[in-house]
């Protein structure tokens, strides 16, 4: 067999496992949502190491070939960004909790940070995949950051990797000056976190009832009540544009309440109109 497919093969199990982790930790995010209206993960991204970074690392740390899998912990690899520091060890609580992976150990570069100053909880987890020849347990890194440290750690990556060992002093200064102003906006946003979450909250909250509104005057529409339709489309004009969550709420509820009757007859032609 050929070494560009022995390494296709090899990273057959990792490619699976980092998309089912994305789809795994986006469900989370989707759950929290539909029944919190707010989620402890903002957004997730994931990526399988390129052969020669792979190659790289295993030189750097004396890994012989054979035992990379074993050895390295981040081939298959997942970011998951929040949005306040307390999410990421929710975050981490979750994955704790699950039965389908399992952590191997933490590290927790936030309360202590890298030299470079760089901030993430990194939890490793072994991770089992079923392929076409059975089970093969992998493991895996996950990157558990705030959004401000993720955009610290991806600028400081490309200049790393623009000046790999020799980073001028005057960058690393300033790198560590915006790690420190990272930390503060973290701290900032935390003692805002309540108002955050309820804006959020109320986003989602306005979202749905837009939805609702929308999908009930049709069924109103198609169950024949055109007219009282319409006054209700003059008032939903009005408001959906506004902050006026109140009147929204009345509105869809008074349209709700004109639906049920309706419905015993036109059953068969109407949306759900819940
Ligand atoms: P949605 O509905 O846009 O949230 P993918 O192939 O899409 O599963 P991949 O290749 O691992 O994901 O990573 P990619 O394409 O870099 O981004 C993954 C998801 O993160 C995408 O959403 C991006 O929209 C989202 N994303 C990236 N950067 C940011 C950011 O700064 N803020 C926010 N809120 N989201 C970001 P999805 O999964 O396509 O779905
Ligand atoms: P990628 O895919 O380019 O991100 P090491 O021997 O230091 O490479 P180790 O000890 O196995 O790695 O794990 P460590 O240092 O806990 O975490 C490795 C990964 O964490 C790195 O992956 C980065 O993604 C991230 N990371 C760690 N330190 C820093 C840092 O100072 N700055 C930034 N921007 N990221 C960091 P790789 O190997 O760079 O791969």
């Amino acid at each position: 067999m050929n070494k560009s497919r022995e390494w296709k093969s090899f990273l057959i199990p990792y490619d699976q496992a980092v998309e089912e982790l994305k789809v795994k930790f986006k469900s989370i995010r989707r759950e929290y949502q539909d029944t919190n209206g707010y989620s402890p993960i903002e957004f997730v991204t994931g990526r399988v190491k390129k052969i020669s970074s792979i190659l790289e690392k295993a030189e750097r740390r004396s890994i012989e070939e054979e035992k990379i899998g074993e050895e390295m912990e981040d081939i298959a690899g997942l970011r998951i960004m929040c949005q306040f520091i307390d999410d990421i060890y929710a975050v981490a609580d979750l994955i704790r909790n699950r039965s389908d992976m399992t952590i191997v150990y933490e590290k927790d570069y936030i309360a202590n940070p890298k030299e470079s100053g760089y901030k993430s909880l990194h939890v490793i987890i072994s991770y089992p995949v079923q392929t076409i020849n059975g089970e093969v347990e992998i493991l895996a890194e996950l990157q558990i950051r705030t959004l401000a440290m993720n955009f610290w750690a991806t600028i400081e990556h490309s200049l790393n990797y623009k000046y790999t060992d020799h980073m001028p002093e005057h960058i690393q200064d300033k790198l560590q000056k915006a790690a420190e102003a990272a930390s503060s906006l973290d701290q900032e946003m935390y003692t805002i976190r309540q108002e955050v979450i309820t804006a959020q909250l109320l986003f989602e909250h306005k979202s749905n009832l837009v939805a609702d509104i929308t999908k009930n005057l049709r069924n109103l529409r198609a169950s024949g009540k055109v007219e009282e339709a319409d006054k209700f489309q003059v008032r939903f004009t009005k408001l959906w544009g506004t902050t006026n969550v109140e009147e929204l709420d009345n509105l869809s509820r008074e349209i709700k309440e004109l639906l049920p009757s309706y419905r015993l007859f036109f059953n068969n032609d109407l949306e759900d109109g819940d």
